[in-house]
Protein backbone atom coordinates (compact mmCIF):
# COMPACT_ATOMS: atom_id res chain seq x y z
CA UNK A 1 0.00 0.00 0.00
CA UNK A 2 1.26 3.40 -0.80
CA UNK A 3 0.65 5.91 1.46
CA UNK A 4 -1.68 8.03 -1.08
CA UNK A 5 -4.30 7.08 -3.40
CA UNK A 6 -2.98 6.66 -6.97
CA UNK A 7 -4.61 9.40 -9.23
CA UNK A 8 -7.42 8.48 -11.22
CA UNK A 9 -5.55 10.46 -14.33
CA UNK A 10 -2.22 10.37 -15.17
CA UNK A 11 -1.38 13.91 -16.40
CA UNK A 12 -1.64 11.86 -20.71
CA UNK A 13 -5.10 11.35 -19.51
CA UNK A 14 -5.92 14.79 -18.42
CA UNK A 15 -4.07 16.44 -21.62
CA UNK A 16 -6.78 13.96 -24.19
CA UNK A 17 -9.76 15.04 -21.67
CA UNK A 18 -8.67 18.82 -22.45
CA UNK A 19 -8.03 18.04 -25.96
CA UNK A 20 -12.03 16.88 -26.72
CA UNK A 21 -13.62 19.02 -24.31
CA UNK A 22 -11.52 21.94 -26.47
CA UNK A 23 -12.96 20.18 -29.47
CA UNK A 24 -16.45 19.98 -28.45
CA UNK A 25 -16.63 23.54 -27.71
CA UNK A 26 -15.22 25.00 -31.25
CA UNK A 27 -17.33 22.59 -32.49
CA UNK A 28 -20.70 23.97 -30.23
CA UNK A 29 -19.19 27.58 -31.49
CA UNK A 30 -19.23 26.47 -35.01
CA UNK A 31 -22.73 25.31 -35.17
CA UNK A 32 -23.72 28.24 -33.60
CA UNK A 33 -22.20 30.30 -36.09
CA UNK A 34 -23.58 28.56 -39.21
CA UNK A 35 -27.01 29.23 -38.39
CA UNK A 36 -27.44 32.87 -39.45
CA UNK A 37 -25.96 34.99 -41.88
CA UNK A 38 -25.61 38.83 -41.98
CA UNK A 39 -24.74 39.94 -45.21
CA UNK A 40 -24.37 43.25 -46.65
CA UNK A 41 -24.97 45.65 -43.21
CA UNK A 42 -24.89 49.28 -43.32
CA UNK A 43 -26.33 51.68 -41.62
CA UNK A 44 -27.68 55.40 -42.46
CA UNK A 45 -25.38 58.19 -41.57
CA UNK A 46 -26.65 61.01 -39.83
CA UNK A 47 -26.60 64.93 -39.11
CA UNK A 48 -25.96 66.70 -36.12
CA UNK A 49 -28.52 66.65 -33.46
CA UNK A 50 -30.00 63.63 -35.44
CA UNK A 51 -30.68 61.14 -32.62
CA UNK A 52 -32.40 57.90 -34.36
CA UNK A 53 -31.37 55.80 -37.73
CA UNK A 54 -31.42 52.62 -39.13
CA UNK A 55 -29.56 49.69 -39.66
CA UNK A 56 -30.14 47.27 -42.57
CA UNK A 57 -28.67 44.12 -43.46
CA UNK A 58 -29.78 40.72 -45.07
CA UNK A 59 -30.51 38.27 -42.57
CA UNK A 60 -30.86 34.11 -43.46
CA UNK A 61 -31.29 31.58 -40.92
CA UNK A 62 -30.56 28.07 -41.91
CA UNK A 63 -32.88 26.40 -40.17
CA UNK A 64 -35.25 29.36 -38.78
CA UNK A 65 -35.79 31.64 -35.81
CA UNK A 66 -36.69 35.27 -34.68
CA UNK A 67 -34.38 38.14 -34.38
CA UNK A 68 -35.41 39.37 -31.37
CA UNK A 69 -33.34 42.32 -30.17
CA UNK A 70 -29.98 44.04 -31.11
CA UNK A 71 -27.90 46.52 -29.33
CA UNK A 72 -24.72 48.63 -30.14
CA UNK A 73 -22.54 51.21 -28.30
CA UNK A 74 -23.75 53.94 -30.45
CA UNK A 75 -27.86 53.60 -29.10
CA UNK A 76 -28.97 54.00 -26.00
CA UNK A 77 -31.96 52.27 -27.45
CA UNK A 78 -32.28 49.63 -30.23
CA UNK A 79 -35.70 48.14 -31.25
CA UNK A 80 -36.31 46.03 -34.73
CA UNK A 81 -39.09 48.04 -36.46
CA UNK A 82 -41.22 47.54 -39.83
CA UNK A 83 -42.42 50.04 -42.18
CA UNK A 84 -46.48 49.63 -42.44
CA UNK A 85 -49.54 51.44 -43.30
CA UNK A 86 -51.87 52.83 -41.14
CA UNK A 87 -54.41 54.85 -43.49
CA UNK A 88 -53.01 56.49 -46.03
CA UNK A 89 -49.53 57.28 -44.37
CA UNK A 90 -46.55 54.98 -43.78
CA UNK A 91 -45.82 54.56 -40.53
CA UNK A 92 -42.77 52.60 -38.32
CA UNK A 93 -43.81 50.56 -35.25
CA UNK A 94 -41.62 48.38 -33.19
CA UNK A 95 -42.33 44.20 -33.57
CA UNK A 96 -42.16 43.27 -29.88
CA UNK A 97 -42.19 39.49 -30.61
CA UNK A 98 -39.07 40.30 -33.10
CA UNK A 99 -38.92 40.02 -36.84
CA UNK A 100 -39.77 36.58 -38.01
CA UNK A 101 -36.52 34.38 -40.20
CA UNK A 102 -38.37 31.65 -42.25
CA UNK A 103 -35.62 28.95 -42.58
CA UNK A 104 -33.17 29.60 -45.47
CA UNK A 105 -34.94 32.40 -46.88
CA UNK A 106 -33.17 36.03 -46.65
CA UNK A 107 -35.22 38.77 -45.35
CA UNK A 108 -34.14 41.84 -46.54
CA UNK A 109 -33.90 44.81 -44.10
CA UNK A 110 -34.29 48.06 -46.24
CA UNK A 111 -35.46 51.28 -46.19
CA UNK A 112 -39.02 52.05 -46.07
CA UNK A 113 -39.02 48.22 -45.09
CA UNK A 114 -37.61 46.13 -41.80
CA UNK A 115 -35.21 47.50 -39.71
CA UNK A 116 -32.70 47.72 -36.37
CA UNK A 117 -33.65 51.14 -34.96
CA UNK A 118 -30.35 52.79 -33.37
CA UNK A 119 -32.38 55.28 -30.88
CA UNK A 120 -31.20 57.63 -28.55
CA UNK A 121 -27.88 57.89 -30.83
CA UNK A 122 -24.77 59.32 -28.66
CA UNK A 123 -22.91 60.84 -31.40
CA UNK A 124 -23.07 61.90 -34.93
CA UNK A 125 -22.76 58.91 -37.77
CA UNK A 126 -20.48 59.97 -40.54
CA UNK A 127 -20.15 58.23 -43.70
CA UNK A 128 -17.25 55.84 -43.73
CA UNK A 129 -17.28 55.04 -40.01
CA UNK A 130 -18.14 51.49 -38.80
CA UNK A 131 -20.56 51.03 -36.23
CA UNK A 132 -21.02 47.69 -34.32
CA UNK A 133 -24.46 46.31 -33.72
CA UNK A 134 -25.02 42.96 -31.62
CA UNK A 135 -27.96 41.17 -33.19
CA UNK A 136 -29.96 38.43 -30.80
CA UNK A 137 -31.35 35.15 -33.15
CA UNK A 138 -33.69 33.39 -31.25
CA UNK A 139 -33.76 29.84 -33.29
CA UNK A 140 -36.44 27.33 -33.67
CA UNK A 141 -35.16 25.08 -30.96
CA UNK A 142 -35.05 28.16 -28.31
CA UNK A 143 -31.00 28.31 -28.39
CA UNK A 144 -29.96 31.96 -28.32
CA UNK A 145 -27.17 32.96 -31.35
CA UNK A 146 -25.55 36.54 -30.49
CA UNK A 147 -23.78 37.96 -34.19
CA UNK A 148 -21.29 40.74 -33.70
CA UNK A 149 -22.12 43.10 -37.36
CA UNK A 150 -20.00 45.65 -38.35
CA UNK A 151 -21.88 48.02 -40.41
CA UNK A 152 -20.53 50.54 -42.49
CA UNK A 153 -22.28 54.27 -42.66
CA UNK A 154 -23.49 55.27 -45.69
CA UNK A 155 -25.41 58.22 -46.92
CA UNK A 156 -29.33 57.37 -48.04
CA UNK A 157 -29.17 58.63 -51.46
CA UNK A 158 -32.03 58.51 -53.59
CA UNK A 159 -33.11 60.08 -56.99
CA UNK A 160 -35.60 62.29 -55.01
CA UNK A 161 -33.06 63.83 -52.81
CA UNK A 162 -30.22 63.57 -54.77
CA UNK A 163 -30.15 66.21 -57.21
CA UNK A 164 -26.99 67.85 -57.96
CA UNK A 165 -26.68 70.96 -60.02
CU1 LIG B 1 -37.84 52.69 -37.06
Amino acid sequence: MTPYDPPIHNPKEILMMRHSLFMLAALVALGAQAQTTVAEPWVRGTVAQQMATGMFAKITSAKGGRLVSASSPVAGVVEIHEMAMEGNTMKMRALPAGLDLPAGKAVNLKPGGYHVMLMDLKQQLKVGETVAVTLVIERADKARETIEVKAPVKALSTPATDHKH
